[in-house]
């Protein structure tokens, strides 16, 4: 078998007095520069540019990584795995469309590009692979694994959830029937009762307990230790919970929390236990789902053992739209007024969101994603007003994996007269799902290579090198309801998101915020 995973190119190097290469690490100094803002009187506002210096220190070791989802037979879980597998092996398969290879399309770290900077010579623009920004993993080099409650081999899984072409999964079925997903823990009452036809590949005991945290603990480190990797990502991809409760004593601390799990408390979710085996392993954990797993006393258990976690709902389709559209709608000027989402799905994501509860959750994600752009246009919208939003889904077997996700829009533009636009968005939803899934893995893995400390405006250090926040803010891009640090603002607007991303990477390799002003061909 050939395996086509390219190493590190070290495509750029920067060569400024601020950036300094070791054998093992890029230290770069960096000047970050923001706006202070105080209210004068009246209304009035004075603003005050302000500076700090930061270090920053990657290092440049590519680590040997594996990539734990839980639940890894369904439908994103075999879909991701399959195209793993293809691009490692360099398959090509026919279609009725003709032959296709395989590629990451739909992953921001390997299916786009980041303008370096401006050719010297001819001016124009030098774009690179965000893959060469950092020294990331490549995720034809990720070791892959997980849990379902589900015990079927992921290639008769692959087959059930109904996604892939036939000829690829022929190519891939050989390697895919050897992997069988290791038995999850089941508490029936977080997801739908119809999903109770499939748990047949189970850890003993209906509700959290410290046995499941040790027993994922330990499953972790076997993993680990069978691949010999030196890191492990896990990544929850498995049915929709209800949300858990939040109640005083049982999961607003982090040591109550432990409490309630030795207790077996019965609103603590299986997600979240799968969080706090994550975080003791010091393995950052990533909930794919809506559920809120992370219960205030699970985001203080990873600040506590400084580890890392990132949430929640990948941001595939409808969602992904909605978050750069009512940007551009609002950032244009123009009042939004509503926003009606219809989806409906016939895989078996649709068939558990069938259930009211865990809809619930599904809907809170989904709606929640316009308040940041709503909220920053003053001119807009009057304090506390927000434009009229519902999200509707249906489940329809037999439009399986395709769903379908039908949007309407409706604006008051110019002198009362309104726009409507209309989106019917066939989102192909495990092959919109499958990069994000990549995409948050290897930027989860690169934000554990990255320290920093800041400097005192004296230029005296103050700290010593520490990691970012637990809570990953970073991954907002590819999720539809981003964990922030406590305390922090939540940015939905997909435009901020994106910047957020390019801008901490390039600070990294101390390169300026990406600037669209082009000056040098505005000003000669
Ligand atoms: P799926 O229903 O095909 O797969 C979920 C898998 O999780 C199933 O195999 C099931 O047996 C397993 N499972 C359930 N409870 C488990 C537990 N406690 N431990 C281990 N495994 C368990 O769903 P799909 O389409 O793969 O989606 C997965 C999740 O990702 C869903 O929650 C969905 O809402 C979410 N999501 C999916 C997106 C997409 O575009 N596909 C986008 C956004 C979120
Ligand atoms: C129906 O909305 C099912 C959901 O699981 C979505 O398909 C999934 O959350 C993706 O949502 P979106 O809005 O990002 O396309």
């Amino acid at each position: 078998t050939t395996f086509l995973s390219p190493l590190p190119r070290n495509l750029f190097t920067v060569n400024s007095p601020n950036v300094v290469y070791t054998e093992s690490e890029i230290n770069t100094k960096y000047t970050y520069r923001t706006t202070l803002v105080n209210e004068v009187a009246d209304g009035k506002f004075e603003a005050v540019p302000k500076e700090t210096v930061y270090d920053f220190k990657v290092e440049r070791k590519v680590p040997k990584t594996g990539m734990m989802l839980v639940g890894w037979g369904g439908n994103n879980g075999t879909t991701v795995t399959a195209g793993i597998i293809a691009n490692r092996r360099g398959l090509t398969w026919d279609t009725r469309e003709g032959p296709r290879a395989a590629n990451y399309y739909g992953s921001v770290v390997m299916g786009s590009t980041m303008k370096l900077g401006t050719n010297a010579k001819t001016a124009k623009d030098v774009n690179i692979p965000f893959h060469d920004v950092l020294p990331m993993v490549h995720p034809n080099d990720l070791a892959i694994g997980g849990w379902d409650i589900s015990g079927m081999n992921l290639a008769a899984a692959m087959d059930r959830a109904a996604v892939l072409e036939p000829t690829l999964k022929a190519r891939v079925k050989k390697e895919m029937v050897e992997m069988v997903p290791l038995p999850s823990i089941y508490y029936p009452d977080f997801i739908a009762a119809n999903q109770e036809d499939r748990a047949d590949n189970l850890i003993q005991g209906s509700k959290a307990s410290l046995a499941h945290v040790d027993q994922i603990r330990q499953d972790i480190r076997d993993f680990k230790a069978k691949h010999g990797l030196d890191k492990v990502i896990v990544q929850w991809t498995a049915n929709t919970e209800r949300f858990a409760e939040l109640i005083p004593g049982i999961n607003d601390t982090a040591d109550n929390l432990m409490k309630a799990i030795e207790d077996g408390h019965e609103e603590v979710a299986p997600s979240t236990v799968f969080a706090v085996a994550s975080i003791l392993e010091n393995a950052p954990f990533i909930n794919g789902s809506p559920q809120n797993t992370f219960v205030p006393g699970a985001i203080e258990l990873a600040e506590k053992h400084n580890a890392f976690i990132g949430g929640d709902d990948f941001k595939s389709g409808q969602t992904k739209m909605k978050s750069a559209l009512v940007d551009f709608l609002i950032s244009a000027g123009i009042k939004l007024t509503s926003i009606a989402s219809y989806n409906h799905l016939g895989n078996n994501d649709g068939k558990n969101l069938s259930s009211h509860k865990q809809f619930r959750s599904k809907e809170i994600s989904k709606s929640n994603v316009v308040d940041d752009m709503v909220e920053a246009n003053s001119v807009l919208y009057k304090k506390g007003e927000h434009p009229d939003h519902t999200v509707v889904i249906k489940y329809m077997p037999a439009v399986g994996d395709n769903k379908r996700a039908l949007d309407e829009y409706y604006a008051e533009i110019f002198m009362g007269g309104h726009q409507t636009i209309s989106l019917f968005n066939v989102c192909e939803d495990s092959l919109l799902a499958s990069p994000l899934i990549i995409d948050l893995v290897l930027i989860a893995e690169m934000m554990t290579r990255i320290q920093w400390k800041a400097h005192a405006i004296d230029g005296a250090t103050t700290k010593e090198f520490g990691n970012f926040h637990s809570v990953l803010s970073i991954l907002s891009y590819m999720l539809k309801a981003p964990l922030t640090p406590p305390g922090t603002p939540v940015v939905n607007a997909l435009a901020k998101q994106r910047g957020a991303l390019t801008n901490i990477f390039r600070a990294c390799v101390g390169l300026e915020p990406e600037s669209d002003m082009t000056l040098e061909h505005k000003l000669f």
